[in-house]
């Protein structure tokens, strides 16, 4: 059979008629491409339980979740590309028997139904990743009435932290549970990239300039803060120990830092009679109405907190369960996680 005659056998036997459609190439392909496509739905859906660390806050589901959508949703595509080569590879191969490679067959210029189906799946694709995406973004951006501020400054090769209206000023990061918390960010120096990966959020610190992040954790457990930009020399140790702890715990630590206690207790939403251990369950802690620490510089010292200088706008909820979110953690869990150091 000559060559140009293997060609028209094959199309128009093997590819799109004659034959089974089990014995022909589209066929086979299709069968491949099937459990290529399952291969990469399984690992889409179970890989990130041995590839993620434990998250610690519902933004950090949202990007597991996300992980999860585009990984399946990309499977098929990744599956076609690998079964029409892998299939191209052994059963289109020059055999090596023939004195001369096969010349190229006819170049095609178009195909009207193919180009239709691969632009409709393709912009389907996009679209239903940009609204998730969008979605997703949207609920990461809510703001809650009690949130905890924390300025984070980047410079070559560590991460400070401040706690606005406490004078706290440190290399450890802790956080209160079930509290929202808002990051202001910036750089003294080049541009660092913030990122407490657990809690699943992670933005640059660039210079001159203050970018916010927002999350919740709402899990008990240590992690470590990395930089996700390369900084310089010594950027792969710019690494810091980081924790969320119980709001009674969070105001001891306060305390360990500088803070008067009046101000620590404020500030981790815990009331001083709360201060009892026994007394204080993590995230269902109900603090009096006090003025949210941070906001204003009246929180600076214990007595500021009489209501003649309390700002409207500053006072929190008695409410310190931010978002409805149901804490499923005791501090029992404090020790099931720990990021790698
Ligand atoms: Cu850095």
């Amino acid at each position: 059979m000559s060559f140009e005659e293997q060609v028209d056998d094959i199309e128009a036997n093997t590819i799109l008629g004659g034959e089974p459609f089990f014995s022909r190439a589209g066929g086979k392909i299709f069968i491949i491409w099937l459990v290529f496509t399952a291969i990469g739905v399984l690992i889409g859906v179970y890989a990130p339980h041995h590839l993620l660390p434990t998250l610690l806050s519902p933004q950090g589901s949202d990007v597991w979740k996300t992980i999860v959508v585009f990984t399946v949703l990309a499977a098929p595509v990744a599956a076609f590309v690998y079964a029409v080569s892998f299939y191209s590879l052994f059963a289109w191969r020059h055999k090596g028997n023939q004195d001369e490679p096969p010349p190229d067959a006819m170049p095609q210029r178009g195909n009207g139904p193919m180009t239709v189906v691969w632009l409709a799946i393709s912009s389907l694709l996009v679209v239903v990743l940009l609204f998730w995406g969008i979605t997703v973004w949207n609920t990461q951006q809510v703001t809650h009435a009690d949130t905890l501020q924390v300025n984070v400054t980047g410079q070559q090769w560590v991460w400070t932290y401040s706690y606005p209206g406490t004078g706290v000023e440190t290399r450890t990061l802790e956080l209160p549970l079930n509290r929202p918390v808002e990051f202001n960010i910036t750089s003294v120096d080049v541009t660092h990239g913030f990122w407490p990966a657990v809690l699943g959020v992670q933005v640059d610190a660039n210079p001159n300039v203050t970018t916010i992040i927002r999350t919740t954790p709402n899990k008990l457990g240590n992690f470590t803060v990395r930089c996700s930009q390369l900084c310089g020399l010594y950027h792969a140790f710019m690494n810091n120990k980081a924790a969320v702890v119980t709001p009674q715990q969070f105001s001891t630590w306060l305390q360990s830092q500088g803070a008067t206690q009046a101000v620590a207790d404020q500030s981790a939403g815990v009331s001083s009679s709360a201060s009892s251990p026994t007394t204080t369950l993590p995230g269902v802690t109900t603090a009096t109405p006090t003025t949210v620490p941070g906001e204003t510089a009246t929180t600076l010292t214990p007595d500021a907190t009489a209501p003649t200088t309390t700002a409207p706008a500053t006072t929190a909820p008695a409410a310190t369960v931010p978002d409805g979110t149901t804490t499923t953690t005791g501090p029992a869990d404090s020790t099931t996680t720990t990021a790698p150091a």
